[in-house]
């Protein structure tokens, strides 16, 4: 709406009014009483929008011996062995600007209320143990027992294997907690200039390694919100490799890789990640679509049960942790929500565990009718706050006149009382990027417009 300069005038007087009374006019807000949906034709209901995807637009693995993403065959999650793992993580990326979710500057404006992914298991292969809840960082660790030598370094022929006892930092969780590992989802990383937006699904496709990193890493946040890799979350094995000369059980000698028997002296230390969520089983109906075998659903599983062929897990990811929702607005203003899966589930360096295939967007494509499984699906609600709305109700109504004043001359103080919402994207009225005398002329506007519609409420009754 066009104001005048006489109007623009009265509104920032009526402005520095409030904030002169501070919080008497509060009270007098307070004392008001409004229905805050329909008070008049400036109020407009709260837009939930649901964004629902039943395949990534992209998914990839970090595997480094597989960099194609368009590849058909299905991904394993893994560590190669005890402390090193996480070299095997499933990649998705969804394309949520297409999907009409705000970019830019506008996506501090969106508020995700739920927001459910979910991975299904490939029909065949090796199968991981399933744990619905997290495990501390040292029972990743070696547990005790043989270790089995191939003919070559990467090499599948056993030759020979070497007991080695459980490290000194391995904490055993009893039989029913050992041997299973729980499946944990979080944000994307992307290195060497690759963004989802760039990843090359065709041909080769991007490189899963490049300049000694991977192209996607699993990222977390510490307690104090500051982004982390969890590529290392584990933390080094203390059992002792080397390149060499071993002599199998054949009596022959091979140049490969075995532990030596000895622990190295100071290992780094791993860490407890924080996913954004944990997977976990569920019942599935008979006949759903897209999530069901020959017309059947699933049963859900229990802790320690081999995770079947073919079952979905669902992630519900924690919306309610400020870096989390943070996180899913940096990722909607580049338009592409992404995401790691990871299972720390032990397979050797022959690739003999239990670990699991999972089901990419490219296998699903390929399973034979009997097989309706969707891949990795993405289903959320998001509110979008409209400028003027400062509490993240969806509404410019009563209590976004004192909440605007305070993100605007307090936002550390309004960030911490609205930990999932933040002042300075609030601010930014006009959504250029910046809060500057533009959006602190709107807001004094908007706050004049607020108290002029209260008090016609107040005496027009
Ligand atoms: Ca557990
Ligand atoms: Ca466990
Ligand atoms: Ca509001
Ligand atoms: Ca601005």
């Amino acid at each position: 709406m066009a104001k005048t300069a006489q109007n623009f005038q009265r509104e920032a007087t009526a402005a520095l009014l409030v904030i002169a009374a501070g919080s008497a006019s509060g009270q007098v807000i307070s004392g008001v009483v409004l229905d805050p949906r329909t008070p008049d034709a400036e109020f407009s209901l709260p837009e939930i929008r649901t964004v629902t995807f039943d395949a990534p637009t992209k998914d990839t693995t970090t595997y480094s011996n597989i960099g194609a993403t368009g590849n058909t065959r299905p991904f394993v999650w893994m560590s190669t062995f005890p402390g090193e793992g996480r070299q095997s993580n499933l990649v998705t990326m969804f394309d949520t600007a297409s999907e009409g979710v705000p970019t830019g500057a506008e996506a501090g404006r969106v508020l995700v209320g739920r927001m459910t992914f979910t991975a299904c298991t490939y029909p065949s292969g090796p199968r991981a143990a399933y744990d619905p809840t997290p495990d501390p960082w040292q029972n990743t660790l070696w547990a005790g027992g043989d270790i089995i030598i191939y003919d070559f370094f990467g090499g599948s022929t056993p030759v020979g294997s070497e007991f080695v006892p459980a490290e000194p930092r391995y904490i055993s969780l009893g039989p029913e907690e050992d041997g299973n590992k729980p499946v944990e989802l979080f944000g994307a990383r992307f290195n060497n200039g690759w963004t989802a937006s760039t990843w090359i699904e065709s041909g080769v496709g991007t490189p899963a390694f490049q300049n000694g990193v991977y192209n996607a890493e699993p990222i977390d946040f510490d307690e104090d919100g500051l982004e982390r890799s969890v590529l290392n979350s584990m933390g080094e094995t203390a059992v002792e490799f080397v390149l060499g000369d071993y002599v199998g059980d054949d009596g022959q000698t091979y140049d490969t890789y075995y532990p030596t028997g000895n622990f190295l002296p100071d290992p780094v230390d791993g860490f407890d990640p924080s996913p954004f969520a944990l997977g976990l089983s569920f019942d599935i109906p008979n006949n759903t679509p897209g999530h069901s075998i020959n017309g059947f659903g699933q049963q859900a599983i229990s802790l320690g049960d081999d995770l079947p062929p073919g079952h979905r897990l669902r992630f519900e990811v924690r919306v309610d942790d400020p870096a989390v929702q943070s996180y899913l607005r940096s990722q909607f203003a580049d338009g592409w929500l992404s995401f790691v899966a990871s299972q720390l589930a032990y397979a050797d360096i022959g690739l003999n565990g239990s670990y699991s295939y999972w089901l990419t967007k490219e296998g699903s494509a390929t399973l034979p009718p009997v097989f309706d499984l969707d891949p990795s699906t993405l289903e959320f609600t998001y509110l979008y706050i409209p400028p003027g709305d400062f509490n993240g109700d969806g509404l410019i109504a009563p209590g976004d006149d004192e909440a605007a004043l305070w993100a605007l001359t307090d936002p550390i103080g309004f960030n911490r009382a609205h930990p999932l919402l933040e002042a300075e994207k609030l601010t930014d009225m006009d959504g250029d990027g910046d809060t500057d005398l533009a959006d602190i002329g709107a807001i004094i506007g908007m706050i004049a417009d607020l108290r002029d519609g209260l008090a016609a409420g107040a005496t027009g009754g």
